[in-house]
């Protein structure tokens, strides 16, 4: 039998706990041998009846080990590159959380660093491409069995943000799920990203556009529409209606959660086993860091519609061979 692949997860605090629990109980073929937080204590909670794994606060000594043949970053966004960069350099296999990297500029310079090592080696986790009704969603649009897709009509809602949530992470930490799920469902490009709100709730902090609607038009005119309201009290609901020209499509409408954890568990249950599967194999699965970039890059569009009100162009780097 082959061995499990070791793990080590850097990052042990919301979605770094959730991924030690997932990968102890869920995942087969993968155990945790390593956790690093530069806050130890969150470490070791997060550990908790799981054994053989070892506690790190500097990433670099869990790579010197010698006990880790995969990494899962799941530290705060600004905190990623200095964790893919010395992984890609070690060759080892890379399970990001979202975002790839706060900006456009950093997301390109970890494609390059990648394509530098000759293999895809990041997976993004953008988990939604792993989940059952985005899914359905893409094969019809790939089997053309209804005829085109025509508008994608979407809902992101949380009940609640963090005080530290700012207004331009309603783009760059909910919205980014939203622009790699559109590219995903139609395989296509974004064009061009505006965002327009109105009437403002009591419990929206500081900057932040609460609701909003952001939209959307892809390469061959796929017109989508994001209702945001990311301090909804009532629960996190994430929904998608596909307009296609003889029939239509909705997901998640009768899923209402308390928070992403249990909205996303099975996506998430399936993006880790997907990842693990695939480095067994010597392959690479799911989104790339090209998506990773691309994402940033609606990203960099979004924060600029955000402040001027207007239409804005998404830019993108020429695609690197790797990932044609
Ligand atoms: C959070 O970071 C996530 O990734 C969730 O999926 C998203 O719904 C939420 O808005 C983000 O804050």
């Amino acid at each position: 039998m082959s061995q499990d692949i070791r793990v080590a997860v850097v990052g042990a605090g919301r979605m770094g706990y959730d991924h030690i629990r997932r990968i102890h109980e869920r995942i087969d073929g993968a155990r945790v041998s390593a956790v690093v937080d530069i806050d130890e204590s969150k470490a070791i909670e997060a550990l908790e009846g799981i054994d053989g794994a070892q506690v790190y606060t500097d990433f670099h000594k869990a790579l010197e080990s010698d006990s880790v043949d995969a990494v899962l970053i799941a530290t705060p966004g600004f905190l990623h590159a200095p964790v893919l960069q010395p992984a890609l350099e070690a060759g080892l296999p890379i399970l990001c959380e979202k975002p790839l990297t706060p900006d456009s500029a950093s997301a390109y310079e970890i494609v390059k660093a990648e394509v530098a090592t000759g293999k895809k080696l990041i997976q993004v986790g953008f988990m939604r491409r792993f989940d059952g009704g985005y899914r359905t969603i893409r094969a019809a649009v790939q089997a053309g069995s209804y005829g085109e897709l025509l508008q994608l009509d979407c809902e992101h809602i949380n009940p609640y943000v963090l005080d530290s949530y700012t207004g331009r992470n309603l783009i760059d930490d909910t919205v980014v799920h939203e622009f790699d799920g559109v590219r995903y469902l139609t395989g296509e490009e974004i064009k061009t990203v505006r965002v327009i709100s109105g009437k403002k709730t009591k419990h929206a902090q500081g900057e932040l556009a609460d609701p909003a609607k952001v939209i959307m038009e892809t390469e061959s005119g796929v017109l989508v529409t994001v209702s945001t309201h990311v301090t909804a009290r009532f629960g996190y609901s994430v929904t998608t209606r596909a307009v296609f020209e003889e029939n239509h499509i909705s997901v998640g409408q009768d899923l209402t959660c308390p928070s992403f954890e249990p909205r996303f568990v099975d996506a998430y249950d399936q993006e880790v086993q997907a990842w693990i599967n695939a480095i067994s194999k010597g392959e690479h699965t799911g989104p790339s860091a090209w998506d990773g970039y691309a994402a940033a890059a609606c990203c960099e569009a979004g924060f600029a519609a955000l402040n001027s009100g207007n239409i804005e162009q998404v830019v993108l780097e020429e695609k690197p061979d790797l990932y044609r």
